[in-house]
């Protein structure tokens, strides 16, 4: 179980803990860039409130999408917390966040083109190329668990989900 860090830091902080997580100097600062714009790159995936992304998040963490699971599979957040979820997908293959329920508030954005939906969802559902990262934020007002899984088809039959508590 991992806990989403808090993210009423200094801003160094912050960075410095980014910058040792993920690879890539283009790519992080694709990513903070994304982060910092009140709109996102023309052409790049977007969905839900956008609003979400006009301050800082209350705790940030990162997801990791592999052949075929997710990086962690479980942690916690807050209730009432807005939380933000730096997702990559490292596989070559696309994979996708989808969360079960649908009564979350969200805002997700992708970082350069993204992939088609896979299928339909109520909730968040954030299609990622190989390669790709984006940044989903969310809103839990209910304690309990929600399942996420990777909705490409044979995905999550072959294990890929994760729960997130909601404390
Ligand atoms: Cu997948």
């Amino acid at each position: 179980m991992l806990r989403a860090w808090p993210s009423r830091r200094p801003p160094g902080t912050i960075l410095a803990m980014t910058v040792r997580r993920v690879a890539p100097l283009p790519t992080l600062l694709a990513a903070v860039t994304l982060m910092a714009c009140s709109s996102p790159p023309t052409g790049a995936p977007v969905g839900g409130e956008q609003g979400l992304f006009a301050e800082g998040p209350d705790a940030r963490m990162e997801l990791v999408m592999r052949d075929i699971r997710f990086e962690p599979s479980e942690f916690e957040v807050d209730r009432g917390a807005l939380l933000a979820i730096d997702i990559e997908n490292a596989a070559d293959m696309p994979h996708d966040f989808t969360l079960e329920r649908s009564d979350v508030v969200y805002g997700y954005r992708v970082v350069g083109k993204g992939t088609d939906p896979h299928g339909e969802s109520a909730g968040p559902h954030v299609a990622l190329r190989g390669g790709q990262r984006g940044e989903l934020r969310m809103r839990f007002d209910e304690p309990g668990a929600y399942l996420f899984y990777c909705n490409v088809t044979g995905h999550r039959r072959s294990g890929m989900t994760g729960t997130i508590t909601v404390r």
